[in-house]
C-alpha cells in the first residue's frame, strides 16, 4: 500500500514552458478511462473513499489522517492544507475487505466455480456498487530533479483542465519530507494561491450528478 501526497494547480498555455524553463522531462502522454463505483447511498463516497476501475485495475483511495507534529511552522501547515493524501490500495481482496467493512454484503459468495470477471460482478451486484463517473483523461506527465516528484497536467473529456503535482510515499514513509518536496515545486512553478483547487471529480460531480455532489458538499468531503 502506498500513500499519495498531492497538490492540484490551476494550469493554462504558460504551464509548459515553466515546466520546461525550471527543467522538467516530459515522461510522455498518455490516455485512460476512469469508472467510479458507490451504492445508491453514497456509502463509500461519503466516508472519503473512492473505488474506481482504471485500465482493467480496480483501486480504492481512502483517507489518511495528517500528522501536524511534523508541521513545525505556519506557512508549513498552510503548505499542508494544499495538498490532499490518501491511501492507495490496489490489491483487489484487500479492496474487498475494506469495502466490507462499509458496506455489508447482502448474501455470501456463492460455491459455484466462475471466472474472475464473474466474480468481480458477483461482487459488485452483492454489495450494490454502481458506476456513477466515467470519464476519459489525457495526461501529460513530467518528473523533476527533485527527487521523486511527478507533476500530471490533466485534460478531462468533459472540458476539464487540471495540474498536480505528486508524491508517492511508502506506508509510514516521510511526510513532511513530500510536502517540502511539493512546496519547493510549487514554488518553481509559481504558484501562489492559497485555495485548494477542485479536481475532476469535483467538477464532473457538479455537472453530472447535482444531489451526489451536494451530499458530499454538505458533509465536508468535496
Ligand atoms: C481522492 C478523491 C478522488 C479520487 C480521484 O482522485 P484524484 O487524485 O483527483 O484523481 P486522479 O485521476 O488524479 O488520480 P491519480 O491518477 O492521481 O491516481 S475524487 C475526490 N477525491 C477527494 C479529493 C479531495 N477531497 N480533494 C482533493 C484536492 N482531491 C481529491
Amino acid at each position: 500500500m502506498s500513500v499519495e501526497v498531492e497538490r492540484k494547480f490551476v494550469c493554462n498555455a504558460d504551464t509548459l514552458k515553466t515546466l520546461e524553463e525550471i527543467g522538467a522531462v516530459c515522461l510522455g502522454q498518455r490516455q485512460f478511462c476512469d469508472q467510479y463505483f458507490d451504492t445508491p447511498k453514497f456509502d463509500l463516497t461519503l466516508k472519503d473513499m473512492w473505488l474506481r476501475k482504471r485500465k482493467g485495475c480496480w483501486e480504492l483511495k481512502c483517507p489518511t489522517t495528517a500528522d501536524k507534529a511534523e508541521e513545525t511552522s505556519g506557512e508549513q501547515s498552510r503548505a499542508a492544507a494544499m495538498c490532499s493524501r490518501y491511501k492507495e490500495i490496489t490489491n483487489l481482496p484487500e479492496i474487498q475487505l475494506r469495502v466490507k467493512e462499509v458496506i455489508k454484503d447482502v448474501c455470501e459468495d456463492s460455491e459455484t466455480e466462475t471466472s474472475p470477471s464473474q466474480e468481480e460482478e458477483s461482487w459488485m451486484s452483492r454489495n450494490n456498487l454502481v458506476c456513477f463517473a466515467e470519464f476519459t483523461t489525457v495526461r501529460k506527465s513530467f518528473t523533476l530533479e527533485e527527487e521523486g516528484v511527478q507533476v500530471d497536467l490533466d485534460e478531462a473529456d468533459f472540458g476539464f483542465h487540471v495540474g498536480e503535482i505528486e508524491v508517492l510515499l511508502p506506508e509510514g514513509g516521510d511526510m513532511q519530507s513530500a510536502l517540502n518536496k511539493i512546496q519547493r515545486t510549487a514554488g518553481k512553478l509559481g504558484l501562489t494561491g492559497d485555495k485548494r483547487v477542485e479536481g475532476k471529480m469535483h467538477a464532473y460531480l457538479r455537472s453530472n450528478c447535482p444531489e451526489h455532489f451536494a451530499r458530499l458538499l454538505s458533509e465536508h468531503i468535496l
